[in-house]
């Protein structure tokens, strides 16, 4: 049998010359990282987690800052042959327990300043094993491994084995774990590979957190298929990413990313030179953003689409023979992707005629973890799976994403549920209910609002309301602000109607 694993194919991906370095640190005191460290430290890493004996498809559940060994060992897990869940670094104790509670991993590796309160979580839901992983490279974890062997052999992965989870929220109920598999990872860096025409000498610059699949997937599984040296930051920095684009060819960036370039004075076609490729997406990118770029760098950003459970889907032409970029648009149906529009009947909708995007291919995951009912809503009867995206196609085969019929906010790239906000605001005392709704913001692309009505008789106060959920649950979904109101407007129905709060308050950002 082929070996589908992941890691496997990375690994053989790397050049010949062992020692050139393979990653760089932008914001590390000049430390680096040769392809002979990535292949010494996931063995160390995968040894460690081998001699725990631990049941095959265990999950090994992840929250730490972002680092070259945290990446490490993101591919030390594949490498291993267990089932990595990474998790934004921004979730807070309740959050982190639903989801370990839910994955039961037999391994967490949190940052050493959480250990106390991940700990305990972690065992309380049976976990056996929890180490620490710190930015400064200290913590349990390599220390651990650092008294292991650095020989190991890939474990051996069918297509259809599982290589991550990835959770993403619901419109309604709690965050449901996207089930990944080698296949579906291996299929899509493949094709990106192609698609996007990476080549000998790229340099990627990757200044996205590792804990989603842009970052993780799409950037650093670009980079390491084509043996290809990454310059790495642990945190966006405008300037400081501008300021290294001499040394690269390759960005990918949330619209978030180039609208902070675009305010930074050193973005100039000179700072581009030596750049090919520029990649936008997890949210829309404005046509604004896509005209601006192009006039201050000379470059034509390609624009992609994806998601979670199905990693890329679309993307906008990388060679000029195929087509040209178009701003507002998320191109064509990436090779061997099925994508389809189609209406509420299930019929097939016609050229720029708007529906439901639906898509099939070798890249769409299977299912949500333990939640096979969910999984059967979120697919067709034959087997496409519904994106929840709102779209249309026109004759070339150019995609575009119109709207979403899943009540979703995307602020600068991550994604917050309504649903799950107003959840806990009307958990909180005088609240009689709420409407958390995403208003058109310069930088995020979209910022949420929550719009609260007060019980009989209680006071209401917006920022004691933010300043309590600040307390619960991840920063990047709190809302900006908060609106105390005597009623929500509703329809016949008595269902919100959130695109008249959407209309009544769109400038609030501008
Ligand atoms: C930070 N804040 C935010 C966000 N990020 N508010 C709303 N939306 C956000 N995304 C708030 C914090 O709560 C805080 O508020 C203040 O901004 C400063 O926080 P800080 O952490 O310093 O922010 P930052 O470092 O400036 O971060 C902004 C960022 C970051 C760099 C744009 O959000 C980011 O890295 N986004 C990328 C997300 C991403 O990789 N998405 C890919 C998902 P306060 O001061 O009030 O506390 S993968 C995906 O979507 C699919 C599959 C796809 O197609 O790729
Ligand atoms: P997530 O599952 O969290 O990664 O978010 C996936 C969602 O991000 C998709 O369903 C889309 O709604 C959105 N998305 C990703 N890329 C784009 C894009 N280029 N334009 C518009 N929306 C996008």
């Amino acid at each position: 049998m082929k070996n589908a694993n992941v890691f496997a194919a990375l690994r053989a991906a790397f050049p010949a010359a062992l020692d050139a370095v393979a990653v760089e640190c932008a914001d590390g005191h000049g430390l680096s990282y040769s392809w002979r460290d990535i292949e010494r430290a996931t063995a160390m890493m995968a040894n460690l987690l081998a001699s725990l004996d631990l049941p095959p498809g265990s999950r090994i559940a992840v929250q730490t800052e972002k680092s070259v060994e945290a990446l490490m060992l993101y591919l030390a897990v594949l490498r291993a042959g267990y089932v990595f869940l990474p998790l934004n670094t921004a979730y807070q104790a309740a959050e982190i327990e639903y989801f370990i509670a839910n994955a039961e991993p037999a391994v967490v590796v949190c940052a050493g300043k959480n250990f106390g309160w991940v700990s305990k979580i972690a065992f309380k839901a049976g976990t056996q094993n929890v180490f620490t992983l710190n930015e400064d490279r200290t913590g349990t974890l390599l220390d651990r491994a650092a008294a292991m062997s650095d020989q190991h052999q890939p474990a051996i992965k069918r297509a259809d084995e599982l290589a991550a989870i990835l959770y993403t929220s619901g419109t309604t109920g709690r965050s449901k774990g996207a089930m990944l598999s080698h296949g579906n990872l291996l299929s899509n860096a493949q094709t990106l590979k192609d698609y996007w025409g990476w080549r000998p000498g790229d340099v990627l610059i990757h200044a996205l957190p590792i804990f989603h699949v842009h970052g993780l997937f799409v950037a650093s599984h670009g980079a390491l298929l084509n043996g290809s040296k990454m310059i790495w930051f642990s945190r966006f920095d405008p300037r400081a990413v501008i300021a290294r684009f001499s040394e690269a060819t390759v960005f990918m960036g949330v619209p978030t990313l180039y609208v902070r370039m675009l305010g930074e004075a050193a973005l100039t076609q000179a700072a581009c030179k030596s750049m090919r490729l520029f990649i936008a997406g997890s949210a829309p990118l404005l046509l604004e953003t896509f005209k601006d770029w192009q006039t201050r760098t000379g470059h034509t950003i390609l624009e992609r689409y994806g998601m979670s459970e199905t990693v890329m889907l679309t993307s906008n032409p990388y060679r000029a023979e195929d087509g040209d970029r178009l701003g507002g648009t998320v191109g064509f149906a990436l090779p061997g992707v099925g994508v389809r529009v189609r209406d509420e009947q299930g019929r097939d909708c016609g050229h720029e005629e708007i529906g439901n995007i639906e898509v099939s291919g070798p890249n769409v995951f299977s299912g949500y973890w333990r939640m096979p009912e969910k999984t059967k809503e979120e697919f067709t009867a034959d087997g496409w799976f519904k994106t929840g995206d709102v779209g249309k196609r026109d004759a070339r085969g150019y995609f575009t994403i119109v709207g979403r019929s899943k009540d979703l906010i995307i602020s600068g790239g991550y994604n917050v549920y309504p649903a799950e906000i107003e959840g806990y605001i009307n958990e909180m005392a005088g609240i009689a209910e709420s409407a958390v709704i995403g208003l058109p913001h310069p930088d995020f692309g979209e910022g949420a609002v929550a719009v609260v009505v007060a019980k009989p008789g209680a006071q209401l106060d917006g920022e004691a309301i933010i300043a309590a959920l600040k307390s619960k649950i991840a920063n990047f979904k709190i809302p900006k602000k908060v609106f105390v109101v005597a009623e929500l407007p509703r329809n016949t129905m008595g269902k919100v109607l959130k695109n008249q709060l959407r209309e009544q308050h769109k400038t609030l950002f501008a």
